[in-house]
């Protein structure tokens, strides 16, 4: 979001799932392995190309739809910003971009210009390791389609660099008029079913519903006169991933964690465990009892998705209603409804709904992008795309029609930097962490399914096979993700045991672990250095040492 906003002035995807096989003609796809994390949007990409659609894919790993890609670009992770800018001086050398979109659109142009020029494809090339023509062939295409969307998700953001490299996307896009139109866009995918709905909604430390900032006089002024309440604060509040060290350092004394399992999802978890240890109180309100759980002084049991009625917004910032379907088990409570009676026992005002309806309703009385939203009008058109400011309007499939939120969309001249930390004589690999299609995060959920557990029953590492012959690993060199020996990882912070896969999809130097397994937990050897402006752990990028154990 804060790479979007400073860029565009609203931080949000800009286009829609269905207008990617409707309307796109060239998909730039980097950090999503979006077949296995989004696979519905992956079959929309997947469509397009049916009708001759384009398809970039750049990732560090060969992941399933580089095998679809028409030019696959594999990188070194963390060098995002590098072959981005590679990719605009080819445009601006070329002059490929569209000139009457830059003028009437943008500023910033000149500054651009400046700092694309320092990133030759050769230059690039050095830094990245993208052959120099490899990467003018992918700016040609992108350049050449039109409308071309940029799908991007955690490959692009969780680094230190996770701001700039956002940027990156939306100077992309704009250089080449992709804006305000539909099947283009940046789309940063969203992860969970309502993450969307949550930032949306206030989940975030700087913001009331529908992004109305707290340090505004007038908007605190509407919020205390809508909740009848007098002094709400004007200063921005900790970001989660701040919110640890506070606690390690005493400065937070007591956390009510909903819906997260940081003990297993936080960055460098030895130190995440010992930061909550030190609160006074710790509650905890979730559907298990998670490794977070069991550290808390209290766990409030709540309701899972299909035991409840309310609302989640997808991705594509639409909102649509979900419902009850079984009984909620033993004495668990919704989450709506928990937090409404822990309110009232504070003698709170103005927490007495009666149903996820009501709440609604209060939701679109002081959220004008969800303005026009009722449970109703839920009922009668199935869904609706925010901003839909008033109870006539149809919705916004894409933004930025005829002007950016914030006037001009602002190009952004960016340096490359490295990645935190870096391999060295000690770490040599560089670790990056993420998902498998057949686990869900933390895998409380998942790991209770013993059909998923049968995909996928245990942790493991992905390894080239050179890599694997250089520490010692002696089995034939296969293609595929044949199994192949127990290995110790270990980074500044933690070390774990797991198996190893030998795969090609792997470029040399770099490790791939997914972070679904408690008991091989990949972020007990994350490096928690965080973005200086989202506060986004880099959990794309630290170093390792990787030893084969036993034979
Ligand atoms: N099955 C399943 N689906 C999920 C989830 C799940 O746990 N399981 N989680 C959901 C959630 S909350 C999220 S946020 C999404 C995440 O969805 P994704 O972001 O697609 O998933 P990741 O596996 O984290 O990583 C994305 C890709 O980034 C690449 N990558 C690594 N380093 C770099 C780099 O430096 N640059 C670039 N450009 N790419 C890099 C990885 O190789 C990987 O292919 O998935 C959602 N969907
Ligand atoms: N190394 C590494 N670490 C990562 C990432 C990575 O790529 N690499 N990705 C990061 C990202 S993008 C994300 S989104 C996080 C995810 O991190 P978390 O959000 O901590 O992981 P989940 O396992 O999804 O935890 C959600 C919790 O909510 C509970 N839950 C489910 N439904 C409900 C409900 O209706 N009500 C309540 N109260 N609880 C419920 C589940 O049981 C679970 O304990 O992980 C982050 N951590
Ligand atoms: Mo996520």
């Amino acid at each position: 979001m804060a790479g979007l906003v400073a860029a565009f002035g609203s931080g949000a995807m800009t286009n829609s799932v269905p207008e990617f096989s409707e309307h796109t003609q060239c998909f730039l796809i980097t950090g999503s392995n979006t077949s296995e994390a989004h696979p519905l949007v992956a079959s929309h990409v997947m469509e397009a190309q049916e009708r001759g659609a384009k398809i970039i894919v750049a990732d560090p790993r060969e992941i399933q739809m580089a095998r679809f890609a028409d030019i696959y670009l594999r990188f070194r992770p963390g060098t995002n910003v590098a072959w981005i800018n590679g990719l605009m001086n080819v445009i601006i050398s070329e002059g490929l971009e569209d000139e009457t979109f830059v003028a009437e659109r943008t500023e910033g142009f000149e500054e651009l210009c400046q700092v694309a020029a320092e990133y030759t494809p050769e230059r690039v090339e050095e830094i990245s390791g993208i052959p120099a023509d490899d990467l003018r062939a992918a700016a040609r295409m992108y350049a050449a389609h039109k409308p071309a969307a940029i799908l991007y998700a955690m490959g692009i953001t969780q680094h230190t660099s996770g701001t700039d490299n956002v940027k990156s996307c939306a100077n992309l896009a704009m250089l080449t008029g992709n804006m305000g139109v539909p099947g283009g866009g940046v789309n940063p995918l969203r992860g969970q079913n309502n993450v969307q709905g949550a930032c949306d909604l206030g989940g975030l430390p700087n913001v009331y519903p529908g992004y109305q900032n707290v340090t505004v006089p007038e908007l605190q002024a509407k919020f205390e006169a809508a909740w009848g309440v007098d002094g709400l604060s004007d200063q921005a509040g900790l970001k989660a991933t701040e919110m640890i060290p506070a606690a390690g350092e005493g400065r937070l004394r007591a956390l009510y964690v909903m819906g997260e399992n940081p003990m297993l999802s936080d960055p460098d978890v030895n130190h995440a465990r010992h930061c909550l240890e030190q609160l006074d109180f710790l509650v905890v309100q979730d559907i298990f009892l998670t490794e977070t759980a069991q550290l808390a002084h209290v766990v409030l049991p709540g309701t899972s998705f299909a035991e409840r009625d309310g609302t989640f917004t997808g991705t594509d910032r639409r909102i649509q209603r979900v419902r009850k379907a079984v009984e909620p088990v033993g004495e668990s409570r919704p989450d709506w409804a928990i937090i409404c009676q822990l309110a009232q026992r504070m003698d709170a005002h103005g927490f007495g709904f009666a149903s996820p309806k009501e709440v609604m309703d209060e939701i679109a009385a002081v959220t004008p992008i969800y303005g026009g939203v009722s449970y109703e009008r839920l009922e009668e058109v199935g869904s609706l795309q925010w901003p839909v400011p008033t109870t006539d309007h149809p919705g916004t499939p894409y933004l930025h029609a005829g002007k950016f939120s914030r006037g001009r969309g602002k190009f952004h001249a960016i340096e490359f930097r490295e990645a935190a930390e870096l391999p060295d004589d000690e770490y040599p690999f560089i670790l990056t962490t993420g998902r498998l299609m057949f686990h869900f995060h933390t895998g409380t959920m998942t790991r209770r399914s013993e059909k998923l557990g049968q995909e996928v029953p245990e942790a493991y590492v992905e390894m080239h096979p050179d890599d694997a012959a250089s520490i010692g690993l002696l089995f034939p060199r296969l293609r595929g993700g044949q199994r192949g020996g127990r290995v110790r990882v270990a980074s500044r912070r933690g070390e774990i045991e797991l198996s190893v896969r030998v795969t090609q999809r792997i470029r040399p130097g770099v490790v791939f672990i997914p972070f679904h397994f408690a008991e091989a937990a990949a972020n007990a050897l994350t490096n928690a250095a965080l973005d200086p402006d989202s506060g986004i752990p880099e959990y794309k990028v630290c170093a390792v040492r990787v030893e084969a154990v036993g034979k």
